[in-house]
Formats: C-alpha cells, sequence, structure tokens
C-alpha cells in the first residue's frame, strides 16, 4: 500500500446528469488491490469460436493493470491513465453509457448484479494499458475480465472463473454491442504460462499444449491501422453464419454449429445459400479443420506445416471470410517471400491490428527491418513490432 494523501479533483462533467466524472491520479492512490489482465494472440482458428470451433490461442505478458479501492459511498469513479479521462456513477444506477469504454466496465458490473445483486458497493479504479486498442490483442476481454475479477476480489463477491467469463462475454455482447465469442475471456481467465490452450468452443473443453517452436519465435507486427467496420463488420459475419447454418439445420436438424457440417453436405447446399454464405461457410468448415492440423504439428514438432496452415488461415480470412484489409495482406504477401519466415496471417477480429508471424530466430531483426521499411514505402505509416511471451491468466496482486 502507498499511504500518501488520495487526492479527488472535481473534472467538467460531459457525461449525464448525474455522472460527475472525478479525475484519480494514480501517484496518490491508495488501492486495497491491483489486478493485472493480460491480452491474448491466437495461433489460428480466427472468427470461428462463435461458429463452435476450435481456437488456439494463448494469454500474453502485456497487460491491463487495474487499481482499486472500496471507498465506502454508493459512488464509483473509473479513471483511464491512457485517455486522460474517467466517468463516475452511482451504483444505484448503472445505466448505459454513449461511450464505447466505459460500457465495458457497466456492462460487467450489470451483469454481476444479475448474478449476485447488491454485491457491490462503492470503489475507485485506476485503469493503466499496454495493449494498443484495435491492435487486436483483445484489449476488451482484458478489461472486462480484469474489473470482474478485481470487483469480485474487492467485495469478497464468489463469482467462479466460469461465471467471470460468461457474464463479461454477455457485457461484450449487450453493453458494448459486439457480438464476440468466447475465446477472448476465456483465454484471459484461463491462460497459463508458456502454455497455448486448444479450446473447443462448442463445449469448452480444452487441452493445453507446450508453447515451444525453437528455433522460430512467433512475431506480433502492428499494422497500425484500425479500420472502423470492425465491429459492425463483425455482426455481420456472424449474422451470415447463422443465416447459412439455419437453412442447412432444415434438412439436417442435427447440426447444431457451423463446423459440424461436412464439406460435401455443404457443397449440397450450394444452390440454397447465397454466394456470400456458402463462402463465409467453406472457410468456417475449413479453419476449424486446420486449426486442429495446427496443434497436431505443432505437438509433433511439424513447424513448417504449422507455418503454410498459418498462410492459408489468412488466404481464407481475406477471400471468403472477407475480414481483412490491404495493409495486413502486403504483410501477410511481404512475409511470403522471406527467409525464415514459415506462416504469417492477420490476427483477431480483422480489418487492421497485428499480424501474427513465425519467423526463425536469427532471421527476427533483419526481416522486422526489411518489411518494416517495404511498409513504410507503400503506406507511410510506421510497423510496431510487440514482443511477447506467453504468460498467466487474469491474476490479483495484493
Ligand atoms: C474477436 C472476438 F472477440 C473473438 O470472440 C473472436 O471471434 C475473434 O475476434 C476472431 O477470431 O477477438
Amino acid at each position: 500500500f502507498v499511504f500518501v494523501k488520495y487526492i479527488f479533483e472535481l473534472k467538467n462533467t460531459t457525461q449525464s446528469e448525474n455522472r460527475q466524472t472525478i479525475a484519480l491520479n494514480l501517484e496518490n492512490f491508495v488501492h486495497e488491490l491491483i489486478v493485472e489482465s493480460p491480452g491474448r494472440i491466437n495461433l489460428i482458428g480466427e472468427h470461428i469460436d462463435y461458429n463452435g470451433g476450435h481456437v488456439l490461442p494463448a494469454a500474453i505478458d502485456k497487460k491491463i493493470k487495474l487499481y482499486l479501492k472500496r471507498n465506502n459511498t454508493r459512488k464509483c469513479n473509473v479513471w483511464s491513465k491512457n485517455f486522460d479521462n474517467g466517468f463516475s456513477f452511482s451504483i444505484d444506477d448503472v445505466g448505459i453509457s454513449n461511450v464505447e469504454w466505459e460500457n465495458y466496465i457497466l456492462g460487467v458490473i450489470h451483469y454481476i448484479d444479475q448474478i449476485y445483486p447488491g454485491s457491490i458497493h462503492g470503489f475507485d479504479c485506476i485503469v493503466e494499458s499496454e495493449l494498443p486498442m484495435g491492435s487486436g490483442l483483445s484489449s476488451s476481454a482484458a478489461l472486462e475480465c480484469g474489473i470482474a475479477t478485481g470487483l469480485n476480489n474487492l467485495f469478497a463477491i464468489g463469482l467462479t472463473k466460469d461465471e467471470i467469463i460468461h457474464l463479461s462475454r454477455d457485457a461484450e455482447h449487450n453493453y458494448v454491442g459486439t457480438k464476440c465469442g468466447i475465446m477472448d475471456q476465456f483465454t484471459v481467465v484461463r491462460g497459463q504460462k508458456d502454455r497455448l490452450i486448444l479450446l473447443n468452443c462448442q463445449n469448452l473443453e480444452y487441452r493445453m499444449i507446450q508453447a515451444d517452436l525453437e528455433p522460430y519465435h512467433l512475431v506480433l507486427l502492428n499494422s497500425n491501422v484500425s479500420h472502423n467496420l470492425a465491429s459492425s463488420e463483425y455482426n455481420n459475419r456472424r449474422a451470415d453464419c447463422e443465416a447459412a447454418l439455419a437453412i442447412i439445420e432444415k434438412d439436417h436438424p442435427n447440426y447444431h454449429y457451423l463446423v459440424d457440417v461436412p464439406e460435401d453436405v455443404l457443397k449440397s447446399f450450394k444452390e440454397d445459400l447465397t454466394p456470400t454464405m456458402f463462402d463465409r461457410a467453406a472457410y468456417v468448415i475449413q479453419e476449424n479443420r486446420r486449426t486442429q492440423l495446427a496443434a497436431e504439428a505443432l505437438e509433433k514438432g511439424f513447424f513448417e506445416e504449422f507455418g503454410r496452415l498459418l498462410f492459408e488461415s489468412h488466404h481464407g480470412l481475406r477471400n471468403n471470410y472477407e475480414v481483412s484489409c490491404e495493409e495486413l495482406d502486403f504483410m501477410v504477401d511481404y512475409a511470403k517471400t522471406q527467409k525464415g519466415v514459415l506462416g504469417a496471417r492477420m490476427m483477431g477480429g480483422g480489418f487492421g491490428g497485428c499480424t501474427i508471424n513465425v519467423v526463425h530466430k536469427d532471421e527476427i531483426s533483419s526481416y522486422i527491418e526489411r518489411i518494416s521499411i517495404a511498409y513504410r514505402k507503400q503506406f507511410g505509416i510506421d510497423l510496431t513490432p510487440i514482443e511477447v511471451s506467453i504468460s498467466d491468466a487474469v491474476e490479483v496482486i495484493k
């Protein structure tokens, strides 16, 4: 604990009436606990979590930190150090905000209150993030699961890990409006150092896999673009998949998830589906198979095969699922020409953010140098390499 004076500074409010914002200053903040909540990477299995598929993510050492204390009032004050902005609200009137990041917090509080009514009282919280937003590292799930874990501990609520995973996902669906799958929240809560999670998103059964690709390393390259299509197009993709499944299910009521539909059955529906629905469904079914093959290749040490599957995954995301963008396509095309690079693909929801690259350790610095020059020449933007290591799940540090 840092026993220094704790300052409240009243700021002009930009929120609705009873939302007077209180600025919190980390220098003077006497926290009761700190939560460290990791971002995630996903090696393969993109956009198939909400289709009941397999994914291969891991938690990383880039995190969001939340400093928390009870304040013995009915008021909650949340401050973002990165945005230099915050908001305050009464715990008796949580509501919904028109500021996106606030809804991650408000949504989590709403859903905790549904499970344990009256369990949360007034608190102060400072959020400090080292996860670049829109980079595909899931700062959203880190924030949701971070605040849920922090409040759970601060007020001794008794939420289980599974409850935290699900209520965080519900907050994102209904407060933020992104109809995401379960991969990100699951990874933030269940991640383990040096382990990849092979997760079956249908039943949440999972198996940890050793994340050792020596002499190859995972290199993340942030394109530093984030096209604002991401949330609306994400929901459109999900709707396309649900529409395709609904048509197939009429004749095959035993298929409850798109990944369960065999490819030849899908082909027999070519005339019944729109070309877009058909392409989306074909990608989903193929990506699910690729993910399982990739996990097997990793475990057997077949890294070239693993890399090839990453390139194939990108091809599907670009052409069939259409969630890539020219910057990411350029980076992956460039990676294909480079010595020591076994595979690369866009990572996360798409429309910008990072690519994940499998690179021989001796080639990493020269590869980064060459691709950065080429990218700058093409788009006039700098790439940012992000060094990550695979790390533990969200945790409370007293
Ligand atoms: C986002 C979502 F939150 C995940 O659920 C997942 O669908 C991912 O995009 C794409 O694989 O991170």
